[in-house]
C-alpha cells in the first residue's frame, strides 16, 4: 500500500516562524506549499537553503503568490494545493507599528485569518477532505494579565492594535471550530527569538548591535522601555509544537512558552556579557521605542502542552542568548570585512 503524501499550506512562510516549520515538515516528509507576498526586491532569504526549483519533479517545496488581504487568492491555493494541514502564521507581527497602522494590522491578522478560515471551510465542504488548521495566537493577547502565569483559561486583556486583531483572530477560530466541524487549533505562542527573527523586535536588535559594536561598526543602541518582561524561547522549539496539534484527535487551544520571565534589561546584561561587554556603556534610550500602552509582564504555564502534546522547550535563555549573539558576531565579522575590503578598493582607485 502506498502512502499519500501529506500537503501542508503555510501563509508566512518566508518569516521566522514560517521558515522553520517548513524545514520541519520538509524532514517529516510532507511537500509543504507557502504563500509569498509579491515584493520588489527578493523576501525569500529565510528559506533559500530549503527552496527547492519547481520543475524537478521530486520537488516537495512550492511557493504561490497571494495575500492575507486577497479572499480570492486563498480560495484558489485551496483548490489548487488541497491541502491536509494549513498553517496561519502570517502576520503584521510588529506590535509598536501596530499602533502606526492599526487598520492594516487588523486586515492581515485579524480579516487575514477570517478570509483563511472560511476558504479552508468552503474547500472542506467542497470536496470532502478534512484541513487541519492552525492559528498563530499570541501572548500578547493577555496583555495586561489578569493572573501569573498564564494559561489556557486565564482571561484575554490586549493592549495595542495586533493584540485586539489576534483576539478576533483567535475566537473567529474557536468558532469555526465550533460551527463547522472545524479540526482547527490556536497555539497561544510566547515570545520565540532566534537567529533568524527580525531585526527590529528587541532580542536581535540587541544581540544584532552586540556584533556590531564589538567589531566596531556601532557605538551605541537606543533602546525603550526596559522594564518589562517576557518569557523568551526559541523559534525551532516552537514550531514542533504548532505541527503536534495538528496531529491530535481532537483540536484544542495550547499555551507554549519556557515558564521562565526576564527584563529587556537583564537581556541585555546576558547578551553584552556573552560578548565581554558591559551593556551599561552602550544601551542609550530613546522615547519613540516606547509604546502607548505596554505589557509589562508575560510568564507562560505550559503544563498543557506538555501532558497532552509531551511537548517541552529545550532551550533556556542562555542557550538563546548565546545562539543569537554568536550568529550576530559572525554576521558582524563578515560585515566588517566588506567594509574594509570597499575601503581598501575606494582608497586604492583614489590613489590612482
Ligand atoms: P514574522 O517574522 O514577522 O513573519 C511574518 C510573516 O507574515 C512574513 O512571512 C510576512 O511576509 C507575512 N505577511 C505579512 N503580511 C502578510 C499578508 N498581508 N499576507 C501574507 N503574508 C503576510 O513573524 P514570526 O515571528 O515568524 O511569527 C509568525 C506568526 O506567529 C505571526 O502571526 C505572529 O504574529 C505570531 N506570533 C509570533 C510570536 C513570536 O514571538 N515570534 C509569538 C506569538 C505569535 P513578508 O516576508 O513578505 O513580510
Ligand atoms: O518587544 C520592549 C518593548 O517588539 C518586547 C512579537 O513577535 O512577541 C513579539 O511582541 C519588549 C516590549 O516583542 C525596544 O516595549 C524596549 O516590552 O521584541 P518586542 P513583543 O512586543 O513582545 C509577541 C508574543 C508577538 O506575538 C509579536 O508578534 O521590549 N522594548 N526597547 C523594545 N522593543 C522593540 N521592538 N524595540 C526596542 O527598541
Amino acid at each position: 500500500m502506498t502512502s499519500v503524501t501529506r500537503r501542508a499550506f503555510v501563509t508566512g512562510i518566508t518569516g521566522q516562524d514560517g521558515s522553520y516549520l517548513a524545514e520541519f515538515l520538509l524532514s517529516k516528509g510532507y511537500e509543504v506549499h507557502g504563500l509569498i507576498r509579491r515584493s520588489s526586491s527578493f523576501n525569500t532569504q529565510r528559506i533559500e537553503s530549503i527552496y527547492q526549483d519547481p520543475h524537478l519533479p521530486h520537488a516537495r517545496m512550492k511557493l504561490h503568490f497571494g495575500d492575507l488581504c486577497d479572499s480570492n487568492s486563498l480560495s484558489d491555493l485551496m483548490r489548487k494545493v488541497r491541502p491536509h494541514e494549513v498553517y496561519n502564521l502570517g502576520a503584521q507581527s510588529h506590535v509598536r507599528v501596530s499602533f502606526d497602522m492599526p487598520i492594516y494590522t487588523a486586515d492581515t491578522v485579524a480579516m487575514g485569518a477570517l478570509r483563511l478560515l472560511d476558504a479552508v471551510r468552503e474547500f472542506q465542504q467542497e470536496s470532502g477532505q478534512q484541513v487541519r488548521f492552525y492559528q498563530a495566537s499570541s501572548s500578547e493577547q493577555y496583555g495586561k494579565v489578569m493572573e501569573t502565569p498564564q494559561k489556557e483559561t486565564t482571561p484575554f486583556y490586549p493592549r495595542s492594535p495586533y493584540a485586539c486583531a489576534k483576539m478576533m483572530a483567535h475566537w473567529a477560530t474557536v468558532n469555526y471550530r465550533e460551527s463547522y466541524n472545524l479540526h482547527a487549533s490556536c497555539g497561544i505562542l510566547f515570545n520565540h527569538e532566534s537567529p533568524r527573527r527580525g531585526e527590529t523586535f528587541v532580542t536581535r536588535k540587541i544581540t544584532r548591535a552586540v556584533g556590531r559594536i564589538k567589531m566596531g561598526l556601532q557605538d551605541k543602541v537606543f533602546l525603550g522601555n526596559l522594564d518589562s518582561k517576557r518569557d523568551w524561547g526559541f523559534a525551532g522549539d516552537y514550531v514542533k509544537a504548532m505541527w503536534m496539534m495538528l496531529q491530535q484527535d481532537k483540536p484544542d487551544d495550547y499555551v507554549i512558552s519556557t515558564g521562565k520571565t526576564y527584563s529587556v534589561r537583564e537581556f541585555c546584561e546576558m547578551a553584552f556579557s556573552h560578548a565581554g561587554l558591559d551593556h551599561k556603556d552602550f544601551v542609550a534610550f530613546d522615547a519613540r521605542y516606547l509604546r502607548p500602552a505596554e505589557v509589562d509582564l508575560l510568564l507562560g504555564d505550559c503544563s498543557k502542552a506538555k501532558a497532552k502534546l509531551g511537548w517541552e522547550p529545550t532551550t533556556d535563555i542562555k542557550g538563546l542568548v548565546a545562539m543569537m549573539v554568536d550568529h550576530d558576531m559572525e554576521a558582524a565579522r563578515r560585515e566588517k570585512t566588506l567594509r574594509d575590503a570597499g575601503h581598501a578598493v575606494h582608497n586604492r582607485a583614489s590613489h590612482d
